[in-house]
Protein backbone atom coordinates (compact mmCIF):
# COMPACT_ATOMS: atom_id res chain seq x y z
CA UNK A 1 0.00 0.00 0.00
CA UNK A 2 1.55 3.44 -0.76
CA UNK A 3 2.01 5.59 2.29
CA UNK A 4 -0.76 8.70 0.57
CA UNK A 5 -3.16 5.50 1.10
CA UNK A 6 -2.35 4.24 4.40
CA UNK A 7 -2.46 8.15 5.16
CA UNK A 8 -5.99 8.17 4.33
CA UNK A 9 -7.02 5.02 6.29
CA UNK A 10 -7.25 7.12 9.62
CA UNK A 11 -10.43 7.82 11.29
CA UNK A 12 -11.73 10.07 14.20
CA UNK A 13 -14.03 9.58 16.14
CA UNK A 14 -15.96 11.89 18.32
CA UNK A 15 -19.52 10.28 18.99
CA UNK A 16 -20.45 6.81 20.13
CA UNK A 17 -17.80 4.58 18.73
CA UNK A 18 -15.20 6.23 21.41
CA UNK A 19 -14.08 3.79 23.87
CA UNK A 20 -17.17 3.51 26.36
CA UNK A 21 -20.27 4.64 23.94
CA UNK A 22 -22.67 2.61 22.74
CA UNK A 23 -21.12 1.84 18.84
CA UNK A 24 -17.13 1.09 20.24
CA UNK A 25 -17.61 -2.60 19.47
CA UNK A 26 -18.16 -1.69 15.68
CA UNK A 27 -14.48 -1.27 16.29
CA UNK A 28 -13.30 -3.81 17.96
CA UNK A 29 -15.18 -6.93 16.30
CA UNK A 30 -12.89 -9.19 14.40
CA UNK A 31 -15.51 -9.93 11.41
CA UNK A 32 -15.71 -5.65 10.60
CA UNK A 33 -12.06 -5.68 10.12
CA UNK A 34 -8.88 -4.39 11.52
CA UNK A 35 -9.16 -0.80 13.64
CA UNK A 36 -5.96 0.17 15.57
CA UNK A 37 -5.87 2.65 18.37
CA UNK A 38 -3.47 5.52 17.42
CA UNK A 39 -4.12 8.22 20.30
CA UNK A 40 -6.89 10.86 21.47
CA UNK A 41 -7.16 14.29 19.55
CA UNK A 42 -8.58 17.56 18.94
CA UNK A 43 -9.97 18.66 15.71
CA UNK A 44 -7.97 21.96 14.67
CA UNK A 45 -11.50 23.09 13.02
CA UNK A 46 -14.08 24.26 15.12
CA UNK A 47 -17.25 22.42 14.65
CA UNK A 48 -20.76 22.32 16.59
CA UNK A 49 -20.92 18.85 17.79
CA UNK A 50 -24.61 18.72 19.11
CA UNK A 51 -26.94 15.68 20.40
CA UNK A 52 -29.67 16.06 18.46
CA UNK A 53 -32.99 13.72 17.36
CA UNK A 54 -35.33 11.91 19.38
CA UNK A 55 -32.72 8.76 19.89
CA UNK A 56 -30.01 11.29 21.36
CA UNK A 57 -27.40 10.74 18.36
CA UNK A 58 -24.05 12.78 18.37
CA UNK A 59 -24.09 14.98 15.29
CA UNK A 60 -20.87 17.43 13.94
CA UNK A 61 -22.46 19.75 11.69
CA UNK A 62 -20.97 21.01 9.09
CA UNK A 63 -20.78 24.58 10.01
CA UNK A 64 -16.86 24.96 10.64
CA UNK A 65 -15.90 28.05 12.91
CA UNK A 66 -19.15 27.58 14.76
CA UNK A 67 -18.72 25.32 18.47
CA UNK A 68 -15.58 24.17 19.66
CA UNK A 69 -12.53 21.92 18.98
CA UNK A 70 -13.46 18.39 19.14
CA UNK A 71 -12.20 15.78 21.41
CA UNK A 72 -12.07 12.64 20.00
CA UNK A 73 -10.14 9.02 19.43
CA UNK A 74 -7.91 8.37 16.05
CA UNK A 75 -7.90 4.68 14.36
CA UNK A 76 -5.97 3.20 11.89
CA UNK A 77 -8.52 1.24 9.90
CA UNK A 78 -8.31 -1.28 7.17
CA UNK A 79 -10.75 -1.13 3.98
CA UNK A 80 -13.00 -3.66 5.62
CA UNK A 81 -13.39 -2.02 8.88
CA UNK A 82 -13.87 1.27 6.73
CA UNK A 83 -16.39 -0.24 4.41
CA UNK A 84 -18.47 -1.39 8.41
CA UNK A 85 -18.07 2.18 9.47
CA UNK A 86 -19.87 3.43 6.41
CA UNK A 87 -22.49 1.06 6.80
CA UNK A 88 -22.98 1.95 10.41
CA UNK A 89 -22.96 5.74 9.48
CA UNK A 90 -25.12 5.33 6.66
CA UNK A 91 -22.89 7.04 4.70
CA UNK A 92 -23.35 8.66 1.86
CA UNK A 93 -27.25 9.19 3.10
CA UNK A 94 -26.85 10.06 6.59
CA UNK A 95 -23.45 10.85 7.57
CA UNK A 96 -21.30 12.48 5.20
CA UNK A 97 -17.48 12.73 5.59
CA UNK A 98 -14.28 14.11 4.81
CA UNK A 99 -10.68 14.61 5.89
CA UNK A 100 -9.62 16.78 8.10
CA UNK A 101 -6.49 17.70 10.90
CA UNK A 102 -6.51 15.97 13.97
CA UNK A 103 -3.83 16.74 16.55
CA UNK A 104 -2.35 14.25 18.78
CA UNK A 105 -1.39 14.81 22.55
CA UNK A 106 2.03 15.44 21.36
CA UNK A 107 1.25 17.82 19.15
CA UNK A 108 1.85 15.81 16.03
CA UNK A 109 -1.07 16.69 13.76
CA UNK A 110 -2.50 13.43 11.06
CA UNK A 111 -5.13 13.61 8.46
CA UNK A 112 -8.07 11.84 9.58
CA UNK A 113 -11.31 11.09 7.87
CA UNK A 114 -14.41 12.31 9.98
CA UNK A 115 -18.68 11.30 9.32
CA UNK A 116 -20.58 14.74 9.45
CA UNK A 117 -23.85 16.06 8.74
CA UNK A 118 -23.75 18.25 5.96
CA UNK A 119 -27.59 19.60 5.69
CA UNK A 120 -29.35 20.37 8.94
CA UNK A 121 -32.05 22.65 10.24
CA UNK A 122 -31.15 25.40 11.38
CA UNK A 123 -32.62 24.73 15.12
CA UNK A 124 -30.14 21.85 15.32
CA UNK A 125 -27.66 24.81 16.09
CA UNK A 126 -29.54 25.96 19.24
CA UNK A 127 -28.80 22.89 21.29
CA UNK A 128 -25.65 22.94 23.36
CA UNK A 129 -22.34 22.78 21.42
CA UNK A 130 -20.33 20.13 22.69
CA UNK A 131 -16.33 19.77 22.90
CA UNK A 132 -16.90 15.51 23.81
CA UNK A 133 -19.52 13.30 23.53
CA UNK A 134 -20.50 10.84 26.18
CA UNK A 135 -23.77 9.04 26.34
CA UNK A 136 -26.17 10.07 29.47
CA UNK A 137 -28.86 8.50 31.71
CA UNK A 138 -30.61 11.34 30.74
CA UNK A 139 -30.40 11.26 26.83
CA UNK A 140 -29.58 7.98 26.59
CA UNK A 141 -28.64 6.93 22.85
CA UNK A 142 -30.98 4.67 21.13
CA UNK A 143 -29.29 2.61 18.36
CA UNK A 144 -31.17 1.48 15.34
CA UNK A 145 -33.07 -1.51 16.13
CA UNK A 146 -34.79 0.53 18.50
CA UNK A 147 -35.82 3.66 16.56
CA UNK A 148 -39.12 3.93 14.57
CA UNK A 149 -38.78 2.15 10.88
CA UNK A 150 -41.94 4.56 9.61
CA UNK A 151 -39.79 7.81 9.46
CA UNK A 152 -36.65 8.58 7.54
CA UNK A 153 -33.48 8.89 8.90
CA UNK A 154 -32.77 12.13 7.78
CA UNK A 155 -36.77 13.31 8.55
CA UNK A 156 -35.45 12.31 12.67
CA UNK A 157 -33.10 15.75 11.73
CA UNK A 158 -35.69 17.89 12.61
CA UNK A 159 -36.98 16.58 15.98
N1 LIG B 1 -20.43 7.74 15.33
C1 LIG B 1 -19.39 8.41 14.62
C2 LIG B 1 -20.04 9.64 14.11
C3 LIG B 1 -21.11 9.93 15.08
C4 LIG B 1 -21.30 8.67 15.81
O1 LIG B 1 -22.04 8.46 16.72
C5 LIG B 1 -18.29 8.73 15.58
O2 LIG B 1 -18.28 8.25 16.73
O3 LIG B 1 -17.39 9.49 15.19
Amino acid sequence: MSKLSAELLKVFVYGTLKRGEPNHHWLTRNENGIARFVGEGMTVERFPLVVGTRYNIPFLLDKRGTGNNIKGEIYEVDEKMFANLDILEDYPVYYDREIQTITLNNNESVQCWLYLIRTFPEKLLQKEHLAAYHNTKEKPYRERSERDINIKATDDLSY
